[in-house]
C-alpha cells in the first residue's frame, strides 16, 4: 500500500525525519511517500501557520489522488486541514494529534500531553474536545522550544522535553504520555527510555492505524459531511481548486 505522509510545514530537513520514523515503523509492503506543501510557513506554531497549512495539506491530498495513494496522514500535531483533507478522498486520513489520543486511550485510563510552545496548546484542548478525548486527558504541557529547534538544536530541545515528561510522570497522576509535535517522530524509543512510562508519538501510531484501516477494507465515508465537496468555481490564486 502506498501510504502518503504530509508534513504541513514546510521544513524538508523536518520531512524527511517524518519519513524515516515511518518507514522504520511500517509493515512490509507498506511504502511511505513523504511530502510538503509548495507553499506555506516553515514551521506551524499558532493559529495563522495553521490556517494557511490547510490549505497546503489539500493541494497534497489532491497530488495523492493523483499518483494513487491508499491512505494518507497529516503529521503536524494540530491536524490542520484533516476534515476538508477528508473530503477529497475514499481513501483514510489519520491525523497525528488524533491517532495519538486514540491510541493513548488505548494503553491509560489518563495521559497528557508534551508540546513545543504553550501558545499551541490550546490547538491541542480544542482537538481534545473536539474528538472526545478532553476527560482522558489530565494536562498539556509544553517544553517551551520553537518547532525548528527540534530540527537545529537536537539534544538542548529533547533535554527540554525528558524534563517536561518527567515533571507529567511526577505531577500528572497518568499512565502514559503523547508527544505534541510531527518533529519528535524519532524520538519516542529514547524519551520512554529516560522516563519510563509509555509515550505515545502520532506518526508512528497514525502508520499502524492506518495499515489497520486499509486492512480492514475501510476509507473515509462519503454518506454525509465527509462527502467529496460540491463542484463550484474558486477564484484567483485558488482558481486552480475549481471542481
Ligand atoms: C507540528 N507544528 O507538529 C506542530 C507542533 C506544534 O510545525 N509541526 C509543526 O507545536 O503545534
Amino acid at each position: 500500500m502506498r501510504l502518503h505522509l504530509i508534513n504541513p510545514n514546510t521544513s524538508t530537513g523536518m520531512t524527511t525525519r517524518i519519513g524515516e520514523s515511518a518507514s522504520r515503523i511500517a509493515a512490509p509492503g507498506t511504502r511511505i511517500v513523504a511530502t510538503q506543501p509548495d507553499s506555506g510557513p516553515v514551521s506551524i506554531e499558532g493559529h495563522f501557520d495553521e490556517a494557511i497549512s490547510a490549505v497546503g495539506v489539500t493541494e497534497e491530498i489532491a497530488k495523492g489522488e493523483r499518483d494513487g495513494s491508499d491512505a494518507y496522514i497529516t503529521a503536524c500535531f494540530g491536524d490542520p486541514g484533516l476534515m476538508a483533507a477528508r473530503e477529497l478522498t475514499r481513501a483514510p486520513v489519520l491525523g497525528i494529534a488524533e491517532a495519538g489520543f486514540h491510541v493513548a486511550s488505548l494503553i491509560s485510563t489518563r495521559f497528557s500531553i508534551v508540546t513545543t510552545l504553550s501558545r499551541t496548546g490550546i490547538i491541542a484542548e480544542h482537538l481534545l474536545q473536539a474528538y472526545g478525548f478532553a476527560h482522558h486527558c489530565r494536562r498539556i504541557r509544553a517544553a517551551e522550544i520553537p518547532v525548528l529547534d527540534l530540527e537545529d538544536n537536537g539534544d538542548a530541545a529533547l533535554t527540554r522535553v525528558i524534563e517536561t515528561c518527567r515533571r507529567a510522570r511526577d505531577e500528572d497522576g497518568i499512565g502514559a504520555i503523547v508527544l505534541g509535535c510531527g518533529g519528535m517522530a524519532d524520538l519516542r524509543a529514547t524519551i520512554e527510555e529516560a522516563v519510563g512510562i509509555p509515550i505515545v508519538e502520532g506518526v508512528t501510531a497514525a502508520v499502524k492505524l492506518a495499515e489497520a484501516l486499509v486492512g480492514l477494507g475501510l476509507g473515509t465515508s462519503k454518506h454525509g459531511d465527509l462527502a467529496f465537496p460540491r463542484p463550484k468555481s474558486f477564484t484567483g490564486h485558488f482558481a486552480h481548486l475549481s471542481r
